[in-house]
């Protein structure tokens, strides 16, 4: 059970049409595949999806923080040390994204070790996990076209709507166009991406009060703390806190201030260990939890399933876990399948996934 090696392998697989959204857009898969070595010959892999425009990370940055501040600090250490492997990352403030990953890829290793499912460790609450698409910016026929095209391929319902545009009327000609071509069919919801402020935050939340929407995300900046506030206050859907809170004191903070209602969990920021923290914090706060997605590919989706199954606070929203869909390949040796909506728990111990070496070598950029 002792970790002897960890890797950090930066690879890139281009998505077939860009991701655009308020606060960045992404046309390459520039991610880091992580992989932790046991002396009993075990290999757990995570995947690390940087966002410069969210935390600051890069891909150099997740693989030299790795090689050069985590790695030595945790070889040598169990993988059931990992409050201990917790206390060293965390003297480093920042990098969530290169943090989870290591946390991650010691949970797949440790549930192989045991022989259990990541899942099974966690909580073993459910066999899988409605999906929820993400909708990148685009114009109303189009967006309409994706939402179509998803629902006949793999029976999605549920849509993630990005907004954040100005004029705001843009962005609510959409969300009224997916709502009339599919009536009570789908569930909408929308993320701003801070992209609005306060004030038109509030005004397009009027003009779509007819729409039906589940829930807003973080359209206005948390830091605008007084119209963030009084923005929240005045809905009344649930106001999902995501980029705003990477930690369990942002949540506390967040929350008790009034500026969110209900989390965005994403294991690509907090990991196993950080998200179970946030969890427990979201049941005893009484908040809904949506799994979120950092973009991740199917490595990071795998990741997300496998926690969203284990609670059912976060298995009873659908989960953000289709956006590997856009990319034109991947890493595993067996692509995730998405049928009737869900995304069901992958047999196997760990995280059951499997990593081609074809396939890694192809995209690997360190070579
Ligand atoms: C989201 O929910 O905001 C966009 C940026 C990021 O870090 O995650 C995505 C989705
Ligand atoms: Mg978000």
């Amino acid at each position: 059970m002792k970790i002897t090696q960890i890797d950090a392998i930066p690879f890139a697989i281009p998505y077939r049409k860009p991701l655009k959204f308020a606060s960045g857009e992404v046309r390459v898969a520039e991610h880091v595949l992580v992989r932790v070595h046991t002396d009993d010959g075990i290999i757990g892999v995570a995947e690390a999806p940087p966002r410069p425009f969210t935390y600051g990370e890069t891909q150099r940055g997740i693989v030299a923080v790795i090689d050069e501040v985590f790695t030595p600090q945790i070889v040598g250490l169990t993988l059931l040390e990992r409050e201990v492997v917790h206390a060293r990352l965390d003297r480093t403030v920042g990098n969530p994204t290169a943090k989870s990953a290591v946390d991650m890829a010691i949970w797949d290793a440790l549930g192989q070790t045991l022989g259990f499912s990541v899942t099974e460790l966690l909580g073993g609450y459910t066999d899988r996990m409605r999906v929820s698409h993400m909708l990148g910016f685009a114009g109303p026929a189009e967006m309409v076209a994706e939402a179509e095209r998803m629902r006949e391929s793999y029976g999605i319902s549920t849509f993630k709507v990005k907004v954040g545009r100005r004029p705001v009327d843009l962005d609510i000609a959409v969300v009224r166009a997916l709502r009339e071509s599919f009536g009570a069919d789908i569930d909408l919801y929308i993320d701003g991406n801070r992209g609005w402020t306060a004030a038109e935050s509030a005004r397009a939340m009027r003009q779509m009060a007819d729409l039906g929407l589940l829930y807003a995300e973080e359209l206005c900046p948390a830091d605008d703390v007084l119209g963030r506030r009084w923005l929240v206050q005045q809905l009344d859907i649930p106001f999902i806190a995501d980029e705003s809170v990477p930690t369990p004191a942002d949540v506390t903070r967040e929350v008790l201030a009034g500026a969110a209602t209900a989390i965005s969990i994403k294991t690509a920021r907090t990991g196993f260990t950080v998200s179970q923290r946030v969890h427990h914090l979201a049941e005893g706060l009484g908040l809904d939890v949506v799994m979120g997605n950092q973009i991740d590919g199917q490595v990071g989706t795998a990741a997300t399933l496998a926690f969203g199954a284990a609670y059912a606070r976060t298995s009873r929203q659908a989960g953000e876990l289709s956006n590997f869909l856009d990319m034109t390949d991947d890493l595993l040796t067996t692509p995730l399948q998405i049928t009737d909506g869900c995304l069901h728990r992958l047999p196997g111990t760990g995280l059951g996934v499997a990593i081609d070496p074809d396939k890694l070598s192809r995209y690997r950029t360190d070579h």
